[in-house]
């Protein structure tokens, strides 16, 4: 049987409290997150609000659990600043663009689920990106997170010091995710990630408001990017990383690219082939969650006692 590490919230600080407050979600100790959120085992993390819908009556769908009456998915979430879909073990979280709102929800949901005793939690983030070298529409899973210096790391300022943590996702998970996502009109590739703190001059955008720097020097800079192995530029990959391999969280990236950032930078791609395009990485891990989602349930036949089960 697999055995696996139990994923680490690690703050002696948080037994002083008689009550954790988790202010962005509305939620608190005082709540029944073990009822609420024990069973789940898949946290899908997404930019935007109707992404994260999206995927939540998609796999209301795809894993035949019915919707709610009102035919909406169920928000968990109690503000307004994040939603939290549950639909069977799986939580679709919005953490909006960069880094540090999605470090906000990281250290909440990671709290949630400690106190909703939940084991060994997957996270996956499914989002958008600009290609490198790659055509428009492609879904990379990533196997190596590079911040804007091009380091494998994380840096955040804690105590007036920069700290640095090694970004690291596990490979063996965005390899299962590959090699389960089966036949599909576009391509799927395992490469790296540059996640950066903006989206055009940190991105090396010529058509932000701002820039001194010339079209051969950007053209340089990715080249540079293309030959390391870097796929694809997002926002957050760094930072998920980091974050889940402090708690010994299996974590995986993977994102659709909008544009080839060799060809342009502008992205300018009609409304129904952007709906399209936002799909893929949904299709992506489908397979991946749906096999666990039912090797859970035969695991859960097999434990079930037989008075529960002749029910
Ligand atoms: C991809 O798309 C967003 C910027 O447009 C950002 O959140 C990201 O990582
Ligand atoms: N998201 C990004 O962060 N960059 C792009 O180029 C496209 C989407």
């Amino acid at each position: 049987m697999e055995r696996r590490t139990m994923y680490r919230v690690s703050n002696p600080h948080l037994d002083a409290l008689s009550k954790d407050n988790l202010y962005h979600l509305g939620l608190s100790t005082e709540d029944d997150l073990q009822r609420l959120f024990g069973d789940v085992k898949f946290v899908c993390l997404g930019g935007s609000v109707s992404r994260m819908e999206g995927l939540s009556v998609f796999l209301h769908e795809k894993l035949e659990i019915p919707l709610p009456e009102d035919g909406k998915p169920t928000n968990l979430c109690r503000t307004d600043r994040y939603v939290l879909f549950k639909v069977g073990p799986v939580i679709a979280a919005n953490h909006g663009m960069g880094m540090p709102s999605l470090s906000i929800l990281l250290h909440e949901l990671a709290k949630l689920l400690h106190y909703a005793k939940v084991e060994d939690p997957v996270f996956i983030r499914l989002g958008t990106s600009g290609g490198i070298g790659i055509p428009p529409g492609s879904v990379v899973v990533t196997d190596a997170a590079f911040d804007g210096s091009l380091r494998c790391q994380h840096e955040d300022i804690v105590l007036g010091k920069v700290r640095t943590t090694p970004a690291i996702l596990n490979k063996e998970l965005a390899q299962e995710i590959v090699s389960l996502c089966g036949d599909v009109d576009y391509q799927v590739v395992i490469g790296s990630t540059m996640a950066t703190s903006d989206f055009y001059e940190g991105q090396g955008r010529l058509d932000g408001a701002l820039c001194e720097y010339t079209e051969a020097d950007k053209m340089e800079f990715l080249e540079r990017l293309k030959k390391i192995g870097i796929k694809n530029i997002e926002m957050e990959a760094t930072q998920l990383a980091a974050f889940c391999h402090r708690a010994n969280i299996r974590a995986a990236v993977v994102c659709v690219t909008l544009l080839n950032r060799l060809n342009g930078d502008q992205v300018d791609i009609p409304p129904k082939v952007y709906a399209d395009y936002q799909k893929r990485p949904m299709e992506t891990v489908y397979q991946y969650i749906k096999k666990h989602v039912e090797k859970k349930k035969d695991d859960d036949d097999v434990d079930e006692p037989a008075t529960k089960k002749a029910k």
